[in-house]
């Protein structure tokens, strides 16, 4: 009897573990590259048909105060000027996606910071060629997913919705 119980609430804890963790979120940014060039309809597909839920959406021009703390980490990197430059230099797409290893394997869906080095199959390993225009950003830690989102969208800006996908694209 008293086993059963605790069998029962090891589930319970475990379903509620598998619960959270499939709200794992992470940030994706199309930059003005990929703006430009027309691959945000191609770049939300791949994520949408991975199987990730959208929470968040925004069309901006970010500023350059913006982006110096997205990329506060790499402030003393060389390519830093260059890199705000490029990346307040038009309008960009700012996402939320959310599932189960969103950061992790939204990462491997990007591929390589470098296309050169990115497989072909990837974001950066099929439409870009150059580090400095490597249209895509992902967040790299589920720490730094949090700070970038909370960066970019505000509490209201997140819509919580249930997905009818979640049915088949998770098991039960
Ligand atoms: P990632 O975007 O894969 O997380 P990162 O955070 O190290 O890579 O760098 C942020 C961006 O800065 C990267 O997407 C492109 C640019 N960048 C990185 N290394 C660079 C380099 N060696 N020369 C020019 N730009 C670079
Ligand atoms: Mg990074």
């Amino acid at each position: 009897m008293v086993i059963c119980l605790i069998l029962n609430c090891i589930k319970i804890l475990a379903e509620y573990i598998m619960e959270s963790a499939k709200e794992e979120r992470t940030f994706i940014m199309v930059k003005p590259d990929g703006v430009q060039r027309g691959l945000v309809g191609k770049i939300i597909k791949r994520f949408e048909q991975k199987g990730f839920k959208l929470i968040g959406l925004k069309f901006t021009w970010p500023s350059d105060d913006l982006l110096s703390k997205h990329y506060a980490d790499l402030a003393n990197r060389p390519f830093f000027p260059t890199l705000i430059k490029y990346m307040s230099s038009g309008p960009v797409v700012a996402m939320v996606w959310e599932g189960l290893n969103s950061v992790k394997m939204g990462r491997f869906m990007l591929g390589a910071t470098d296309p050169k080095d990115s497989n072909p199959g990837t974001i950066r390993g099929d439409l870009c060629i150059q580090v400095g225009r490597n249209i895509i950003h992902g967040s790299d830690s589920v720490e730094s997913a949090k700070k970038e989102i909370a960066l970019w969208f505000s509490d209201k800006e997140l819509v919580q919705w249930t997905s009818n996908n979640d049915l088949w694209v998770y098991e039960k």
